[in-house]
């Protein structure tokens, strides 16, 4: 089995039932298993369109017998499985699941990039990995080394 991160947002609507709704289908998908979720952490948006609303992010520990690909495959029909129920169009996304990092897997096609490659420089992605697993080493140095040089987002624990 392979062990892999994945980091989840939403920004649109009932951001807790988005991230609700999509750990149910991770859990559910055959192949893939899920082992631990962080708590939900409210975040200020980073880039994109001005005035876009602020994230509920979280990032899970699974473990899976499929190939990276496979899963981002998996993860994107999760998103457009949720899109689909409840998205205005071309509104901003309801879900948004990024491979984080997968157990030795090095990756580095316009498909698929792993590990991702904003995860060590987003406090959104870091902060919840760090809690879940505090002493993994991402690119050679631990969470909380790419935490203290991350964007000084706010970033607050949802309860
Ligand atoms: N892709 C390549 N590598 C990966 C990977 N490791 N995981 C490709 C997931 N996808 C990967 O992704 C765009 C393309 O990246 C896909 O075709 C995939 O094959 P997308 O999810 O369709 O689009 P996106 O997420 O809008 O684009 P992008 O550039 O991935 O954006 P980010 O970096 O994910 O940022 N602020 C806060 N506070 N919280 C957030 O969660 N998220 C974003 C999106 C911006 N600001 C945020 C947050
Ligand atoms: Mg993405």
């Amino acid at each position: 089995m392979t062990r892999g991160f994945l980091g989840l947002g939403s920004n649109l609507g009932d951001k807790r039932a988005h991230l609700a709704a999509a750990l149910e289908a991770l859990a559910r998908e055959p192949g893939i298993e899920l082992r631990r979720t962080a708590v939900f952490y409210r975040t200020a948006p980073l880039g994109g369109p001005a005035g876009q609303d602020w994230y509920l992010n979280t990032v899970v520990e699974i473990a899976t017998d499929l190939r990276p690909l496979a899963v981002l495959e998996r993860c994107e029909a999760i998103e457009r499985s949720l899109g689909r129920v409840r998205i205005e169009r071309w509104g901003p996304r309801t879900i948004d699941i990024d491979l984080l990092w997968f157990d030795e897997a090095v990756e580095a096609t316009p498909r698929l990039i792993l590990p991702h490659p904003r995860a060590h420089l987003r406090s959104f992605v870091l902060k919840p990995w760090h809690e879940l697993e505090p002493d993994f080493l991402l690119l050679g140095h631990p969470l909380a080394y790419w935490l203290e040089k991350a964007d000084p987002l706010g970033i607050a624990k949802v309860p």
